[in-house]
Protein backbone atom coordinates (compact mmCIF):
# COMPACT_ATOMS: atom_id res chain seq x y z
CA UNK A 1 0.00 0.00 0.00
CA UNK A 2 0.86 3.94 -0.70
CA UNK A 3 2.40 5.39 2.26
CA UNK A 4 0.62 8.86 2.92
CA UNK A 5 3.44 11.07 1.60
CA UNK A 6 3.64 9.17 -1.51
CA UNK A 7 0.13 9.29 -2.36
CA UNK A 8 -0.38 13.63 -1.49
CA UNK A 9 3.03 13.82 -3.76
CA UNK A 10 1.78 12.04 -6.37
CA UNK A 11 -1.63 13.59 -6.04
CA UNK A 12 0.34 17.54 -6.01
CA UNK A 13 2.24 15.88 -9.07
CA UNK A 14 -0.90 14.82 -10.87
CA UNK A 15 -2.63 18.16 -10.43
CA UNK A 16 0.32 20.51 -11.42
CA UNK A 17 -0.08 18.56 -14.66
CA UNK A 18 -3.39 18.99 -15.03
CA UNK A 19 -3.14 22.36 -14.22
CA UNK A 20 -0.40 22.81 -17.00
CA UNK A 21 -2.38 21.42 -19.48
CA UNK A 22 -5.72 23.35 -18.84
CA UNK A 23 -3.84 26.81 -18.48
CA UNK A 24 -5.04 29.12 -21.55
CA UNK A 25 -3.21 30.47 -23.71
CA UNK A 26 -3.78 34.39 -24.57
CA UNK A 27 -2.37 35.64 -27.61
CA UNK A 28 0.57 38.71 -26.95
CA UNK A 29 -1.18 42.44 -27.81
CA UNK A 30 1.18 44.46 -30.36
CA UNK A 31 2.03 42.06 -32.74
CA UNK A 32 3.64 43.39 -36.01
CA UNK A 33 0.60 42.74 -38.30
CA UNK A 34 1.89 39.43 -39.90
CA UNK A 35 1.46 37.48 -36.98
CA UNK A 36 1.21 36.88 -33.65
CA UNK A 37 2.52 35.46 -31.07
CA UNK A 38 1.04 33.56 -27.64
CA UNK A 39 1.81 34.25 -23.27
CA UNK A 40 2.96 30.76 -23.04
CA UNK A 41 4.22 27.60 -25.05
CA UNK A 42 1.87 24.94 -26.00
CA UNK A 43 3.95 22.02 -25.23
CA UNK A 44 7.17 21.52 -23.19
CA UNK A 45 8.70 18.93 -21.51
CA UNK A 46 6.60 19.35 -18.28
CA UNK A 47 3.50 18.43 -20.53
CA UNK A 48 4.86 14.85 -20.88
CA UNK A 49 2.47 12.60 -18.68
CA UNK A 50 3.63 11.72 -15.18
CA UNK A 51 2.98 8.22 -16.53
CA UNK A 52 6.03 8.48 -19.00
CA UNK A 53 8.31 10.15 -16.38
CA UNK A 54 7.45 8.15 -12.69
CA UNK A 55 7.67 4.71 -11.52
CA UNK A 56 4.14 4.95 -10.00
CA UNK A 57 4.57 1.43 -7.97
CA UNK A 58 5.13 2.28 -4.73
CA UNK A 59 6.82 -1.27 -4.34
CA UNK A 60 9.37 0.12 -6.97
CA UNK A 61 9.31 3.61 -6.34
CA UNK A 62 8.79 4.10 -2.72
CA UNK A 63 10.00 8.00 -2.67
CA UNK A 64 8.39 8.41 -6.08
CA UNK A 65 11.35 9.45 -7.93
CA UNK A 66 11.60 10.80 -11.54
CA UNK A 67 12.73 7.61 -13.51
CA UNK A 68 13.04 8.39 -16.51
CA UNK A 69 13.16 12.07 -17.16
CA UNK A 70 12.33 14.17 -20.19
CA UNK A 71 14.55 16.68 -21.33
CA UNK A 72 12.84 19.26 -24.06
CA UNK A 73 9.96 18.65 -26.66
CA UNK A 74 10.70 20.58 -29.53
CA UNK A 75 10.47 21.17 -33.35
CA UNK A 76 6.67 19.84 -33.88
CA UNK A 77 5.08 18.35 -37.30
CA UNK A 78 1.54 19.13 -37.53
CA UNK A 79 -1.18 17.92 -38.98
CA UNK A 80 -5.10 18.73 -38.63
CA UNK A 81 -6.60 15.25 -38.12
CA UNK A 82 -10.27 14.13 -36.89
CA UNK A 83 -11.11 17.57 -35.68
CA UNK A 84 -7.84 17.94 -33.50
CA UNK A 85 -4.94 19.56 -34.30
CA UNK A 86 -1.96 17.02 -33.92
CA UNK A 87 1.52 18.04 -33.32
CA UNK A 88 4.60 15.24 -33.95
CA UNK A 89 7.13 16.26 -31.63
CA UNK A 90 10.19 15.75 -31.23
CA UNK A 91 10.68 14.79 -27.41
CA UNK A 92 13.96 14.08 -26.14
CA UNK A 93 14.72 12.30 -23.20
CA UNK A 94 17.30 12.91 -20.57
CA UNK A 95 19.67 10.43 -22.12
CA UNK A 96 19.85 12.65 -25.09
CA UNK A 97 17.58 10.58 -27.52
CA UNK A 98 14.59 12.00 -29.48
CA UNK A 99 11.53 9.59 -30.10
CA UNK A 100 8.31 11.21 -31.47
CA UNK A 101 4.65 11.69 -29.69
CA UNK A 102 1.57 13.05 -30.95
CA UNK A 103 -0.05 15.72 -28.54
CA UNK A 104 -3.42 17.20 -29.89
CA UNK A 105 -5.28 20.35 -29.51
CA UNK A 106 -8.96 20.80 -29.89
CA UNK A 107 -8.33 24.49 -30.99
CA UNK A 108 -4.58 24.83 -32.06
CA UNK A 109 -3.24 27.78 -29.59
CA UNK A 110 -3.87 25.46 -25.64
CA UNK A 111 -4.97 22.45 -23.69
CA UNK A 112 -2.51 20.33 -26.09
CA UNK A 113 -2.22 16.66 -24.31
CA UNK A 114 0.03 13.65 -25.11
CA UNK A 115 -1.51 10.34 -26.61
CA UNK A 116 -0.66 8.21 -23.48
CA UNK A 117 1.38 6.36 -26.10
CA UNK A 118 4.88 7.55 -28.08
CA UNK A 119 5.54 6.56 -31.51
CA UNK A 120 6.54 3.23 -32.15
CA UNK A 121 8.52 3.71 -35.51
CA UNK A 122 9.69 0.56 -37.48
CA UNK A 123 13.54 0.56 -37.99
CA UNK A 124 15.12 -0.63 -41.32
CA UNK A 125 17.95 -3.20 -41.53
CA UNK A 126 20.41 -0.42 -40.70
CA UNK A 127 18.85 0.93 -37.07
CA UNK A 128 18.45 4.37 -36.64
CA UNK A 129 20.43 5.74 -33.50
CA UNK A 130 18.51 8.65 -33.22
CA UNK A 131 15.22 10.35 -35.12
CA UNK A 132 13.61 13.75 -35.57
CA UNK A 133 11.81 16.90 -37.10
CA UNK A 134 9.26 15.00 -38.93
CA UNK A 135 7.26 16.86 -40.91
CA UNK A 136 3.87 15.42 -41.62
CA UNK A 137 2.25 15.70 -44.92
CA UNK A 138 -1.37 14.46 -46.03
CA UNK A 139 -0.42 13.55 -49.57
CA UNK A 140 -2.75 13.45 -52.72
CA UNK A 141 -1.90 9.91 -52.61
CA UNK A 142 -3.95 9.59 -49.36
CA UNK A 143 -1.64 8.00 -47.07
CA UNK A 144 -0.48 10.99 -44.20
CA UNK A 145 3.39 10.69 -44.98
CA UNK A 146 6.29 11.42 -41.87
CA UNK A 147 9.57 12.32 -43.21
CA UNK A 148 12.43 12.87 -40.35
CA UNK A 149 15.62 12.56 -39.93
CA UNK A 150 17.83 9.54 -39.12
CA UNK A 151 20.92 10.10 -37.32
CA UNK A 152 23.73 7.30 -36.93
CA UNK A 153 27.21 7.07 -36.23
CA UNK A 154 29.15 7.77 -39.24
CA UNK A 155 31.20 4.81 -40.34
CA UNK A 156 34.15 6.63 -41.48
CA UNK A 157 34.72 8.21 -38.27
CA UNK A 158 38.44 8.11 -36.46
CA UNK A 159 38.69 5.30 -33.66
CA UNK A 160 37.77 7.65 -30.57
CA UNK A 161 35.87 9.71 -32.69
CA UNK A 162 32.01 9.60 -31.10
CA UNK A 163 30.64 12.39 -32.05
CA UNK A 164 31.11 12.33 -36.20
CA UNK A 165 27.26 11.43 -37.93
CA UNK A 166 25.68 10.79 -40.57
CA UNK A 167 21.86 12.45 -41.06
CA UNK A 168 19.69 10.88 -43.83
CA UNK A 169 15.99 11.31 -44.49
CA UNK A 170 13.86 7.99 -43.10
CA UNK A 171 10.39 7.83 -44.62
CA UNK A 172 7.51 6.27 -43.03
CA UNK A 173 3.70 6.67 -43.57
CA UNK A 174 0.57 5.95 -41.65
CA UNK A 175 -3.74 6.14 -41.82
CA UNK A 176 -3.83 7.32 -38.07
CA UNK A 177 -0.79 8.69 -36.72
CA UNK A 178 -0.67 5.67 -34.79
CA UNK A 179 0.05 2.52 -36.76
CA UNK A 180 3.38 3.24 -39.14
CA UNK A 181 4.25 1.88 -41.91
CA UNK A 182 8.44 2.70 -42.39
CA UNK A 183 10.08 2.60 -45.89
CA UNK A 184 13.37 2.54 -47.53
CA UNK A 185 15.38 5.83 -46.68
CA UNK A 186 15.45 8.55 -49.34
CA UNK A 187 18.95 8.04 -51.12
CA UNK A 188 20.43 10.77 -52.66
CA UNK A 189 23.72 12.29 -54.62
CA UNK A 190 24.46 13.73 -51.24
CA UNK A 191 26.42 12.76 -48.34
CA UNK A 192 24.12 13.85 -45.77
CA UNK A 193 20.23 15.30 -46.10
CA UNK A 194 18.38 16.62 -43.27
CA UNK A 195 15.05 18.71 -43.28
CA UNK A 196 13.75 16.85 -46.32
CA UNK A 197 10.06 17.23 -47.13
CA UNK A 198 7.87 15.91 -49.18
CA UNK A 199 5.56 17.86 -51.83
CA UNK A 200 1.58 17.07 -50.93
CA UNK A 201 0.96 16.57 -54.37
CA UNK A 202 2.37 14.36 -57.62
CA UNK A 203 4.26 16.41 -59.98
CA UNK A 204 4.54 15.09 -63.43
CA UNK A 205 3.36 11.62 -61.78
CA UNK A 206 6.22 11.76 -59.76
CA UNK A 207 6.69 12.27 -55.80
CA UNK A 208 8.48 15.23 -55.47
CA UNK A 209 11.16 15.78 -52.59
CA UNK A 210 12.50 18.94 -50.97
CA UNK A 211 16.09 18.47 -50.40
CA UNK A 212 18.88 20.15 -48.30
CA UNK A 213 21.84 18.76 -49.34
CA UNK A 214 24.50 18.96 -47.29
CA UNK A 215 28.51 17.96 -46.83
CA UNK A 216 28.69 17.36 -43.45
CA UNK A 217 26.45 16.65 -40.14
CA UNK A 218 26.71 20.50 -39.50
CA UNK A 219 28.21 22.04 -42.31
CA UNK A 220 25.93 22.57 -45.40
CA UNK A 221 29.34 23.12 -47.02
CA UNK A 222 29.13 23.31 -50.59
CA UNK A 223 25.57 21.76 -50.65
CA UNK A 224 23.36 24.10 -49.63
CA UNK A 225 19.98 25.77 -50.32
CA UNK A 226 16.62 24.22 -50.62
CA UNK A 227 16.74 21.46 -53.13
CA UNK A 228 14.01 19.30 -55.45
CA UNK A 229 13.81 16.54 -57.23
CA UNK A 230 11.44 13.77 -58.56
CA UNK A 231 11.46 10.38 -57.57
CA UNK A 232 9.46 7.51 -59.41
CA UNK A 233 8.22 5.64 -56.30
CA UNK A 234 8.05 6.69 -52.87
CA UNK A 235 8.09 3.21 -51.77
CA UNK A 236 12.03 3.53 -53.21
CA UNK A 237 12.72 6.76 -53.09
CA UNK A 238 15.53 7.23 -55.15
CA UNK A 239 15.98 10.71 -56.30
CA UNK A 240 18.86 11.93 -59.50
CA UNK A 241 20.26 15.47 -59.50
CA UNK A 242 18.77 18.26 -56.82
CA UNK A 243 17.76 21.88 -58.46
CA UNK A 244 18.39 24.10 -56.03
CA UNK A 245 14.79 25.71 -55.10
CA UNK A 246 16.13 28.59 -52.92
CA UNK A 247 19.77 29.48 -52.60
CA UNK A 248 21.85 31.03 -49.80
CA UNK A 249 23.72 34.18 -50.28
CA UNK A 250 26.51 36.48 -49.02
CA UNK A 251 25.73 38.22 -45.80
CA UNK A 252 21.84 36.65 -45.52
CA UNK A 253 19.97 35.56 -42.76
CA UNK A 254 20.62 32.20 -44.58
CA UNK A 255 23.91 32.37 -45.47
CA UNK A 256 25.06 29.50 -43.36
CA UNK A 257 22.43 27.10 -44.39
CA UNK A 258 19.12 27.03 -45.18
CA UNK A 259 16.04 24.51 -44.71
CA UNK A 260 12.56 24.11 -45.53
CA UNK A 261 9.90 23.89 -42.42
CA UNK A 262 6.50 21.95 -43.31
CA UNK A 263 4.96 20.99 -46.28
CA UNK A 264 4.17 24.09 -48.27
CA UNK A 265 0.41 25.47 -48.69
CA UNK A 266 -1.49 25.58 -52.26
CA UNK A 267 -3.14 29.02 -52.64
CA UNK A 268 -4.31 30.58 -55.42
CA UNK A 269 -1.68 33.11 -55.72
CA UNK A 270 1.54 30.37 -55.49
CA UNK A 271 2.86 27.84 -53.04
CA UNK A 272 3.31 29.67 -49.44
CA UNK A 273 6.84 28.00 -48.22
CA UNK A 274 8.03 28.63 -44.97
CA UNK A 275 11.46 27.68 -44.22
CA UNK A 276 14.60 28.47 -41.86
CA UNK A 277 17.77 30.58 -42.32
CA UNK A 278 20.72 29.76 -40.32
CA UNK A 279 23.63 32.71 -40.41
CA UNK A 280 27.03 32.87 -37.69
CA UNK A 281 27.36 35.41 -35.01
CA UNK A 282 30.32 35.54 -32.53
CA UNK A 283 27.98 33.66 -30.51
CA UNK A 284 27.30 30.87 -32.40
CA UNK A 285 24.74 30.30 -35.15
CA UNK A 286 21.78 32.45 -35.14
CA UNK A 287 18.42 30.28 -36.78
CA UNK A 288 15.58 32.21 -38.00
CA UNK A 289 12.19 31.62 -40.13
CA UNK A 290 11.44 33.01 -43.56
CA UNK A 291 9.25 32.84 -45.73
CA UNK A 292 8.94 32.59 -49.53
CA UNK A 293 6.36 31.49 -52.31
CA UNK A 294 6.75 29.14 -55.68
CA UNK A 295 5.06 28.73 -58.49
CA UNK A 296 1.49 26.36 -58.88
CA UNK A 297 2.58 25.27 -62.50
CA UNK A 298 6.25 24.39 -61.18
CA UNK A 299 6.98 24.50 -56.87
CA UNK A 300 10.33 24.35 -57.71
CA UNK A 301 10.37 28.00 -59.32
CA UNK A 302 10.40 30.54 -56.67
CA UNK A 303 8.17 33.44 -57.35
CA UNK A 304 8.37 35.58 -54.08
CA UNK A 305 10.98 36.26 -51.86
CA UNK A 306 10.64 38.57 -49.59
CA UNK A 307 13.90 40.37 -47.72
CA UNK A 308 15.06 39.21 -44.30
CA UNK A 309 13.00 36.97 -41.70
CA UNK A 310 9.71 36.53 -40.28
CA UNK A 311 10.21 35.34 -37.21
CA UNK A 312 13.18 35.32 -35.05
CA UNK A 313 13.62 34.30 -31.37
CA UNK A 314 12.64 36.96 -28.94
CA UNK A 315 12.97 36.87 -25.09
CA UNK A 316 13.05 33.81 -23.16
CA UNK A 317 12.83 32.14 -26.92
CA UNK A 318 16.29 32.97 -26.92
CA UNK A 319 17.69 30.46 -24.07
CA UNK A 320 17.73 26.84 -23.96
CA UNK A 321 19.71 24.09 -24.81
CA UNK A 322 20.80 25.75 -28.33
CA UNK A 323 20.48 28.74 -27.95
CA UNK A 324 19.27 31.52 -30.26
CA UNK A 325 17.24 29.12 -32.20
CA UNK A 326 13.98 29.59 -33.95
CA UNK A 327 12.70 26.46 -35.91
CA UNK A 328 9.16 25.36 -37.60
CA UNK A 329 8.84 21.93 -39.53
CA UNK A 330 5.13 22.28 -39.41
CA UNK A 331 1.55 24.54 -39.60
CA UNK A 332 -1.86 24.01 -40.19
CA UNK A 333 -4.20 25.86 -42.32
CA UNK A 334 -7.64 25.77 -41.63
CA UNK A 335 -10.25 25.94 -44.01
CA UNK A 336 -11.22 29.59 -43.06
CA UNK A 337 -8.27 30.54 -44.10
CA UNK A 338 -6.50 30.64 -40.34
CA UNK A 339 -3.07 29.54 -40.33
CA UNK A 340 -1.34 28.23 -37.31
CA UNK A 341 2.61 28.37 -37.61
CA UNK A 342 4.28 25.71 -34.47
CA UNK A 343 8.02 26.29 -33.95
CA UNK A 344 10.44 25.69 -31.77
CA UNK A 345 12.69 27.83 -29.34
CA UNK A 346 16.35 27.30 -28.71
CA UNK A 347 15.52 23.63 -29.29
CA UNK A 348 13.74 23.34 -25.84
CA UNK A 349 10.09 23.77 -26.51
CA UNK A 350 7.25 24.20 -28.68
CA UNK A 351 5.67 27.31 -29.64
CA UNK A 352 2.64 28.90 -31.75
CA UNK A 353 1.93 32.34 -33.84
CA UNK A 354 -0.90 32.63 -35.65
CA UNK A 355 -1.81 34.46 -38.70
CA UNK A 356 -3.64 33.53 -41.98
CA UNK A 357 -2.81 32.48 -45.32
CA UNK A 358 -3.94 35.67 -46.58
CA UNK A 359 -1.91 38.02 -44.70
CA UNK A 360 1.38 35.63 -45.22
CA UNK A 361 0.88 35.90 -49.08
CA UNK A 362 0.02 39.42 -48.76
CA UNK A 363 3.58 39.65 -46.85
CA UNK A 364 5.68 37.50 -49.64
CA UNK A 365 4.40 39.54 -51.59
CA UNK A 366 4.82 43.20 -50.84
CA UNK A 367 7.66 42.91 -48.62
CA UNK A 368 10.78 43.54 -50.37
CA UNK A 369 13.42 41.88 -51.47
CA UNK A 370 16.71 41.66 -49.87
CA UNK A 371 18.67 44.15 -52.00
CA UNK A 372 22.18 42.65 -50.71
CA UNK A 373 23.75 45.82 -49.61
CA UNK A 374 23.74 48.46 -47.11
CA UNK A 375 23.49 51.30 -49.83
CA UNK A 376 20.43 49.69 -51.29
CA UNK A 377 19.14 48.98 -48.21
CA UNK A 378 18.27 52.99 -47.85
CA UNK A 379 17.00 53.60 -50.92
CA UNK A 380 14.48 50.84 -50.56
CA UNK A 381 13.47 52.32 -46.80
CA UNK A 382 13.45 56.11 -48.37
CA UNK A 383 11.04 55.33 -50.89
CA UNK A 384 8.99 53.65 -48.33
CA UNK A 385 9.27 56.93 -45.95
CA UNK A 386 8.49 58.94 -48.71
CA UNK A 387 5.53 57.70 -50.14
CA UNK A 388 4.20 57.73 -46.31
CA UNK A 389 4.94 60.99 -45.29
CA UNK A 390 3.49 62.01 -48.65
CA UNK A 391 0.02 60.74 -47.58
CA UNK A 392 0.47 61.63 -43.97
CA UNK A 393 -1.21 64.32 -42.02
CA UNK A 394 1.05 66.74 -39.74
CA UNK A 395 -1.07 65.48 -36.86
CA UNK A 396 -1.25 61.68 -37.46
CA UNK A 397 2.87 61.92 -37.96
CA UNK A 398 2.91 63.73 -33.59
CA UNK A 399 0.32 60.90 -32.75
O1 LIG B 1 20.02 23.02 -33.32
C1 LIG B 1 19.30 23.74 -34.28
C2 LIG B 1 18.72 22.80 -35.35
O2 LIG B 1 19.82 22.16 -36.00
C3 LIG B 1 19.48 21.27 -37.05
O3 LIG B 1 18.97 21.98 -38.14
P1 LIG B 1 19.92 22.22 -39.43
O4 LIG B 1 20.12 20.91 -40.06
O5 LIG B 1 19.26 23.18 -40.35
O6 LIG B 1 21.18 22.80 -38.87
C4 LIG B 1 18.51 20.20 -36.61
O7 LIG B 1 19.18 19.30 -35.79
C5 LIG B 1 17.35 20.78 -35.82
O8 LIG B 1 16.67 19.72 -35.20
C6 LIG B 1 17.81 21.75 -34.75
O9 LIG B 1 16.69 22.39 -34.19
Amino acid sequence: MASTSFSQRLRKLLAAHQKLIDRPNEMLPEGNGVFERYRHPVLTAEHAPIFWRYDLDPKTNPHLMERQGINAVFNPGAIDFNGMICLMARVEGVDRKSFFAVAESPNGVDHFRFWDYPVVLPETDEPDINVYDMRLVQHQDGWVYGLFCTERKDPNALRGDLSSATAQCGIARTRDLKDWERLPDLKTRSPQQRNVVLHPELVDGKYAFYTRPQDGFIDAGSGGGIGWALADSVENARLGPEKIVQDRKYHTINEVKNGLGPAPLKTPAGWLQLAHGVRNTAAGLRYVLYAFMTALDDPSRLIHEPGGYLLAPSGMERVGDVSNVTFSNGWVAKPDGRLFIYYASSDTRCHVATTTVERLVDYCKNTPPDPLRSYACVQQRIELIRRNLAIMDPVSREA
